[in-house]
């Protein structure tokens, strides 16, 4: 576990695996304090690397070797070597069979990587490399091997074995034993194996595929949850059925299996045919699960399962290749949230979300492109930049090429490479094959780290009704990357009219008979323009006024876009805009504008102004155009939220972050003193009759009216506080109470804490709640939270050893919670300093992630930055240090970033 030296691992050094493995045989014995697993492999030299005499170097970590056979000889002591990594056999034959045997002790795994023991049985993490806690192995995505694995346990204690594939052969075994065979019909690299040894209760249901095919659909949960694994069926059969009907792919396997388990490091994992995830994206009930849970059960239920064609099927060659299947898959995974729920309002989220995680990482010390070409740890490579900007860029040639040929592209993708490992250079060939763009420039994207910035500036001609955009793209430097080339950035956009309407574009150089692929026609109101060099200018022609304009409509690319809006403009924007993006968006200018424009004032003593058109437009966003109450509440309920305090913090040069939390939330004050008749009513306008259901109307009800509730709060009136109270009390489903209690956990009044206790003793043995009463006292503003974190890590209701835990109280507190981690003083990096210590002798990948809430300590002034440094260094020189964490703070205090 512990690597004294870590290496960097580099892209440019990539070659093709020496030797393959044809098959595998695994034979994996569970016992009380270990587990005996024996491997069989049919390994040849890889006839591409031909002449080859290198030695058969195998992966392996904290495997207790008992034996080494090859082609049925046991190997001599001086006929392998062994070291802390690797079993490296010197002398083999171009064809082989190797069998070893291993023990090794799944109760003792706090990592959870490989295979480890839970509450009610084992399972296995593999992905990245965790396949070599299992058995030595080529632990590499490019070796591709068909599985059989034969799984022995207690019968009364793990009536459930399962593996990938298909069951092919089961029996019992004596002393109250029994075990399993499983097949894999699909050759499959290490990554995607899984297995699990359980009790379990079990739902089942059918789906039957287009073909006709009848698939099982199983998915196995803690004994007695059953109640709470329906809508995560639901969830599956609506994504089986999506996938088929928008990208023509059909489930491949006879069944296919979800287990939920409560320790797990990450969301969820796409084992071929065994999906295995955190119980908090299986387990949902009205009672115990938000509006937002449900929604993420749809997403994350779905993203696994379009994984099994993209991913599974398709494979990356290498682990720079991540985004290969995971932006894609993320991209698929939105475009179903889209089809499933508001579109508009999911891209919003999905916006918000970039922003809040990938802008701040592309612009800090672990900026990396989407492919990246160097790391220590792997597992410090699921970011927000591989996933998240990563289905910006998949989306981005989907804007590009248009819908038909992105289709097309796909298609071509899977004749040229099901079952192959690739890279994501195939990916783009595929899409600029079949659709005839050339994206030579655009593949920048997947190498350049760092976010553009588009400098906008605009001149209207009235004589000649001509209005010239001029567009300046740059990009930042990041670690490594001082220089950048330009980017190949399709900017959307629209121009409105005085009335607010739409004005059809004509560009000069338009060619009528030859539209560009995937742009609006000539003629349409919202065209995509393809940005490409340093500076170009783009002219309209027959624009009859000097028009508004609406620039990156739907967000088409993760760019900043600085054009100098006027407040008037910013209001036409949100009044009219066809776009409902650029409607949020404008909203959030705005109110950006604004935050920190009374940062400035603030400093110099004077209070925040806030305009009329500002509160006017938050005014009409409540009462929509027809009578009372907005058209679509989700998205007003979006418009409505002011940006965040993270993100106004990356708006600033130095960030004061005490000045940020000070006048948002005056602003939110002020608003709400404004309104308070407007917020009252839409409160109660918004109620939903009848049993609770987590649909995308009812939901945008409940979010808008919690969202009104909270600035009632705001006024600090008791009767608000009372309000809210007796919604924590009377709802009948999680999301209004869990709103509730999120409105109240910011004020120091005896209904916080009756609401909090209440709470806890009556959801004390639900896992899933309890994480959520730890996340709202987390997140609380009151000045104390601090203490009260540290508190409750002594609580019976945390554990250090889950994940869920560390990151509903530790995650949540660094990095939900702005004002209170980044105090002055420093208490809150020293805290995360000392939780990051002591989990990384337990789990480093968990502690990794957290270690990356110091990522931004730079952008803090010089006595902040003297703590975090402080901090930084006292990890960084804690003895016994995990290369995970290395890595993370090694960066965080090198260089300028
Ligand atoms: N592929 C997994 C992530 C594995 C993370 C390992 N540290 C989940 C997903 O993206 O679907
Ligand atoms: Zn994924």
């Amino acid at each position: 576990m512990r690597d004294p030296t870590p290496k960097t691992v580099y892209l440019k050094d990539y070659t093709p695996p020496p030797f393959i493995v044809e098959a595998i045989d695994l034979d994996i014995d569970l016992r009380d304090d270990h587990a005996r697993v024996r491997s069989r492999l049919a390994i040849r030299r890889n006839p591409n690397m031909r002449p080859s005499t290198g030695p058969l170097v195998l992966d392996g970590d904290e495997l207790a070797l008992e034996s080494v056979k090859l082609n049925g000889r046991p190997l001599a002591q001086d006929e392998y070597r062994l070291d802390a990594q690797r079993l490296i056999i010197p002398q083999t034959p171009d064809a082989l069979a190797l069998e070893t045997v291993v023990r090794i002790h799944p109760h003792q795994n706090t990592q959870l990587m490989g295979l480890y023991a839970s509450k009610d049985g084992f399972f296995t993490q593999c992905e990245p490399e965790g396949f070599r806690r299992i058995t030595f192995f080529i632990d590499r995505p490019d070796v591709m091997a068909r599985y059989t694995t034969t799984i022995h346990a207690d019968k009364a204690r793990y009536p459930y074995l399962l593996s990938n594939g298909n069951l092919i052969a089961q029996g019992d075994e004596g002393s109250g034993r029994h075990w399993a065979r499983w097949e894999d019909p699909f050759p499959k690299p290490s990554y995607l194996f899984a297995m699990v040894a359980a009790k379990l209760d079990r739902l089942e249901d059918t789906f039957i595929t287009r073909s006709g095919k009848r698939a099982r659909l199983q998915i196995y949960v803690e004994p007695g949850k059953l109640d709470q694994a329906g809508f995560a069926m639901q969830a599956l059969k609506k994504a089986m059925k999506w996938d088929e009907d928008v990208f023509g792919l059909e489930l491949d396997l006879d069944q296919y299996m979800i287990v939920a388990v409560g320790d797990f490091n990450m969301g969820a994992m796409e084992n071929k045919g065994l999906n295995i995830f955190n119980t908090k994206y299986v387990l949902a009930r009205p009672d115990i699960a938000t509006d937002l849970d449900f929604q993420h059960i749809d997403r994350v239920v779905a993203h696994e399962y379009f994984h099994n064609w993209t991913g599974n099927r398709v494979t990356c060659r290498d682990w720079f290749q991540l985004s290969l299947k995971e932006g894609l898959t993320v991209f698929r995974e939105q475009e179903f949230g889209a089809d499933m729920y508001s579109r508009p309002v999911q891209r919003i989220c999905e916006v918000r979300h970039l922003r809040a995680t990938q802008f701040p990482e592309d612009a800090g010390p672990m900026a990396h492109p989407v492919r990246p070409q160097s790391y220590m740890e792997i597992s410090n490579f699921y970011t927000a930049t591989v996933y998240e900007k990563g289905a910006e860029v998949v989306r981005m040639i989907h804007t590009l090429i248009g819908k038909e040929n992105f289709r097309k592209g796909m298609d071509l993708y899977f004749r040229r490479h099901d079952g192959q490992a690739v890279t994501c250079d195939d990916f783009v060939q595929a899409m600029q094959d079949a659709s005839g763009v050339d994206l030579t420039q655009f593949k920048r994207w997947y190498d350049q780290a760092g976010t553009p910035v588009l400098d906008v500036s605009d001149h209207y001609d009235p004589t000649t009704q001509r209005y010239t955009l001029t567009v300046k793209q740059s990009c930042p430097p990041t670690p490594g990357q001082p220089e950048k080339l330009p980017f190949h950035i399709p900017l959307a956009l629209g121009l409105l009219d005085r009335d607010g309407q739409d004005i059809p574009l004509w560009l000069e150089g338009d060619d009528a008979a030859h539209p560009p692929a995937g742009d609006g026609a000539p003629g349409s109101t919202t065209r995509v323009l393809s940005v490409t060099q340093p500076e170009q200018t783009f002219t309209f022609l027959r624009v009859p006024a000097k028009p508004v304009p609406s620039l990156l409509r739907g967000f088409s690319a993760p760019v900043h876009v600085r054009y100098p809006y006027s407040d008037q403009a910013l209001a036409h924007l949100m009044a009219h805009d066809s776009d409902p993006f650029n409607r949020w968006e404008a909203g959030q200018r705005m109110a950006t504008d604004l935050i920190l424009k009374g940062i400035a004032e603030l400093k110099a003593g004077r209070d925040l102004v806030v305009p009329e058109s500002f509160v006017g437009a938050m005014a009409r966003l409540l009462k929509g155009d027809e009578g009372y109450g907005p058209r679509d509440p989700a998205f007003a309920a979006e418009a409505l939220s002011l940006p965040d305090e993270n993100f106004i913090a990356e708006q600033m040069e130095v960030v004061d972050p005490d000045a940020i939390h000070a006048v948002r939330t005056r602003l939110a004050r002020i608003l709400a003193e404004h309104l308070r008749d407007e917020f009252s009513h839409a409160y109660r306008a918004h109620a939903v009759p009848g049993p609770y259901s987590p649909d995308a109307a009812s939901a945008g009800k409940r979010a808008l009216r919690n969202r009104c509730l909270a600035y009632l709060a705001e006024t600090q009136d008791p009767q608000a506080l009372r309000l809210a109270f007796v919604q924590f009390e009377t709802a009948d489903n999680m999301t209004d109470a869990m709103a509730a209690l999120s409105i109240l956990t910011h004020f120091d009044c005896p209904e916080r804490e009756q609401a909090l206790e209440a709470f806890y003793a009556r959801w004390k043995d639900e896992p899933l709640v309890v994480d959520k009463w730890l996340r709202v006292q987390a997140t609380s503003r009151l000045p104390d939270t601090l203490e009260k974190v540290k508190r409750l890590t002594e609580h019976p209701a945390f554990s250090i050893k889950n994940p869920n835990k560390v990151y509903s109280l530790i995650g949540a507190f660094s990095t939900g919670n702005h004002v209170r981690f980044h105090a002055a003083d420093g208490a809150g990096y020293q805290f995360l300093a000392d939780q990051v210590i002591i989990l990384d002798k337990l789990n480093p990948q968990v502690a990794a992630r957290l270690a990356r809430a110091f990522d931004r300590w730079r952008k803090f002034d010089g006595g902040r930055q003297a703590h975090a440094r402080a901090a930084l260094e006292r990890i960084r020189d804690t003895a016994g240090l995990s290369k995970d964490v290395a890595e993370i703070v090694t960066k965080a205090l090198g260089g300028s970033f």
